[in-house]
């Protein structure tokens, strides 16, 4: 975990300036037989990391703000579905990896993991459960399902659809061309956390109704006068026609909002729709620059509909649809949209409920 090579951070805003920080003894001004005696006792002096583990005012991120075109990802893709069979794959993916973080630790953020999917026409993703949450962005392709708890839910291209922890969940293909969908998982947490794990099963019966047509309407959900739904998730896919008219009627009814974006809540209590990460969709009217607060979350930026640039720091990418890019917590982002005609609809994904959770949540102000 620690890094005592990790830079010093640049200098915080003047209106923050903190005393300036004390240089503190290093490792190489310990005589070698003591600094071995420590660790032949599994001990460790803690100061010459104790500005690498506690850097001041801002942490030093592992996450490198990463771009990933879909152009790049579909070819080598498809080359595995020729390469891998689905027996052989289980879940045939490739996983959009940080080099921030290392390539093998598959994640994309400190919390984040990313991965395109490719299901072919007839192939089954077997039933199983795990600890980590997901959730899908359909991509490409019709006729694809994922049956999730019972419930089987057709995919559509920019549906969003959760297969929360615990739940059992397998992919199914009817149709007779690929289908590609984008998964977020919070796997790496769960995995540093020593809490990750998988159950395989048989397959489900169906037998639930589609929760994304009872909580259809904004403002009701099913209320009976003996039972009001007690499900942790009871909507399990947010139809991507119903989350872009959403956005289109926000545009129109607040032509002035400051941004355009709309959050997927659990229906029945108005929360977050999974525990970890956090998800909305916005729509970049045409030609908007749009700076974002300076956050501690890391976030994901996946393009559904339109192009968008997207700023971090210093970094530009340019998506477009299907193109994904990742940005550590704590930096400057502003999302454009260079068209002057066409709205930009961008999906996202943050860490933000983990950080709520554990009271870490931020926001600072542009400086
Ligand atoms: O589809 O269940 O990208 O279990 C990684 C782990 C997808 C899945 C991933 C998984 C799945």
């Amino acid at each position: 975990m620690i890094n005592s090579q990790t830079a010093a951070p640049a200098l915080p805003a003047s209106h923050e300036r903190e005393k300036v920080v004390q240089a503190l003894g290093r490792m190489e001004d310990l005589p070698l037989e003591y600094r071995q005696a420590l660790s032949d006792h599994n001990l460790v002096p803690l100061w010459p990391s104790l500005r690498a583990v506690l850097p001041p005012h801002t942490p030093g991120p592992r996450t490198q703000a990463t771009q990933w075109d879909y152009a790049t990802i579909r070819p080598l893709l498809m080359q595995a579905g020729a390469l891998t069979p689905i027996e052989k794959a289980e879940r045939r993916v490739l996983v959009l990896a940080n080099p921030g973080h290392g390539l093998d630790k598959m994640q994309a953020s400190s919390s984040i993991y990313l991965g395109m999917q490719l299901l072919l026409p007839g192939e089954v993703a077997p039933a199983h459960r795990h600890t980590p949450n997901a959730v899908r962005v359909i991509v490409e392709g019709e006729g694809a399902y994922t049956t999730v708890d019972g419930e089987k839910n057709m995919m559509q291209r920019g549906d969003l659809i959760l297969t929360p922890t615990g739940l059992w969940h397998e992919h199914g293909h009817d149709g007779d061309k690929p289908v590609i969908w984008l998964d977020v998982l919070d796997l790496p947490l769960m995995y540093y956390l020593e809490t990750s794990y998988v159950k395989e099963g048989a397959s489900q019966t169906v037998s639930g109704s589609a929760s994304e047509r009872v909580y259809a309407h904004g403002g009701v959900v099913p209320a009976p006068m003996f039972e009001r739904s007690d499900r942790r998730y009871p909507m399990l896919r947010y139809p991507w026609v119903e989350v872009r008219a959403a956005l289109l009627a926000l545009h129109e009814a607040q032509p002035g909002a400051a941004a355009v974006q709309v959050a997927y809540i659990n229906p029945e209590n108005g929360g977050d729709s999974e525990n970890v990460l956090g998800f909305s969709a916005l729509m970049l009217r045409p030609g908007e620059l749009l700076q974002l607060p300076v956050r501690s979350p890391a976030i994901v930026f996946h393009v559904i509909e339109g192009a968008a640039v997207v700023k971090v720091d210093d970094k530009v990418f340019t998506l477009g649809e299907a193109d994904t890019c990742c940005a550590p917590g704590y930096c400057r982002i502003q999302l454009e949209n260079t068209s002057a005609v066409q709205p930009a609809f961008v999906f996202l994904a943050d860490e933000a409920p983990l950080h709520r959770k554990l009271g870490v949540y931020e926001t600072r102000p542009q400086d």
